[in-house]
């Protein structure tokens, strides 16, 4: 039996089951502040709704500091270890979109500014989403995103996604034309694909667009998400410690991963261009019982 999935962009409504790692209540390690637990509990599991116009938030000053603190910290190493598309995106949000260090930057805009770039939209979500949820909006290119940021008490670190690790990890990649379409691939091959497939485009997921490695003019640079929103490991990553393999996806989507420490092994590929072809050829072995076609017109998908 074919598992349900989302038909066009209004079914992401249904697309939010969300999987609780870190109960703030019980979790005594990892403190929130008042306004992220308004954003988990009473906000978020409310709206929802596609179509409706993302909120404005109001993020206090102490709020304010700590993404000024991670802004500060990540931005001194992103010239040497970030792919040139994350560079040229930030240059871009900089420029265009008021990224900087004094403000928070509000998803509304942010998603204006990606649709406007790629086609991509933002959608706010108050936590960590199923795996087959979180890919199957990928397929209409839509990125769900947290809203609130980490508590003041560990500016450095976050347990789970918050806007720090989606606006400074993911939105530049997002603005890159070839990345967008390796992204919503991905959300393709998810659509209806088997409980063990979907823990396979996961895997594929995690080694790619969260800690991922490019080659570029003969260096390793980072592109990944994780990395790319992490001082500790986007500099451990491009040490000589950890391990590299070539990106392969038959490999990849097989390599047990962990989310409390460091990888241990990270994948390179030669340009996204290879890792998006080599993706497509992997979808193409996935087993189902019909195929299905992305109508850019209508953002509809079509199954054959
Ligand atoms: N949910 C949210 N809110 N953000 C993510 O980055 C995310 C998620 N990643 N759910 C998913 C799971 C990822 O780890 C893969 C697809 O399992
Ligand atoms: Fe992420």
């Amino acid at each position: 039996k074919v598992p349900w999935f989302p038909r066009k962009i209004s079914d992401l409504d249904k697309c939010n089951h969300l999987i609780t790692k870190y109960d703030p209540d019980l979790d005594q390690d990892h403190p929130v502040s008042k306004q992220t637990l308004c954003f988990k509990k009473n906000i978020y599991p409310s709206i929802p709704c596609s179509g409706d116009p993302l909120p404005y938030v109001e993020y206090t000053p102490e709020e304010v500091a700590t993404w000024r603190e991670v802004y500060r910290t990540l931005t001194a190493i992103y010239s040497s270890h970030a792919c040139r598309q994350f560079l040229e995106g930030l240059q871009q949000l900089e420029r265009e979109c008021g990224y900087g260090e004094d403000k928070i930057p509000q998803l509304r805009d942010v998603s204006a500014f990606l649709k406007d770039r790629t086609g991509f939209q933002l959608r706010p979500v108050a936590g960590l989403l199923s795996a087959r949820d979180f890919l199957a909006s990928l397929a209409f290119r839509v990125f769900q995103c947290t809203q609130y940021i980490r508590h003041s008490s560990a500016p450095m670190h976050s347990p789970e996604p918050d806007c720090c690790h989606e606006l400074l990890g993911h939105i530049p990649m997002l603005t890159d034309r070839e990345f967008a379409q390796f992204s919503q691939e991905i959300g393709l091959a998810s659509l209806g694909a088997s409980d063990e497939d979907i823990e396979k485009l996961s895997t594929l997921y995690w080694f790619t667009v969260e800690f991922g490695l490019c080659k570029q003019n003969g260096a390793v640079k980072a592109y990944g998400a994780g990395l790319l929103s992490s001082y500790g490991e986007l500099l451990y990553a491009l040490s000589n410690e950890p391990e590299y393999k070539p990106f392969n996806p038959v490999e990849t989507a097989v390599q047990p991963y962990q989310d409390q420490t460091f990888q241990p092994v990270y994948f390179v590929s030669q340009s996204f261009e290879d890792a998006k072809n080599k993706m497509r050829q992997y979808s193409s072995t996935i087993q189902k019982p019909f195929s299905i076609r992305y109508d850019p017109y209508t953002c509809c998908i079509e199954v054959l």
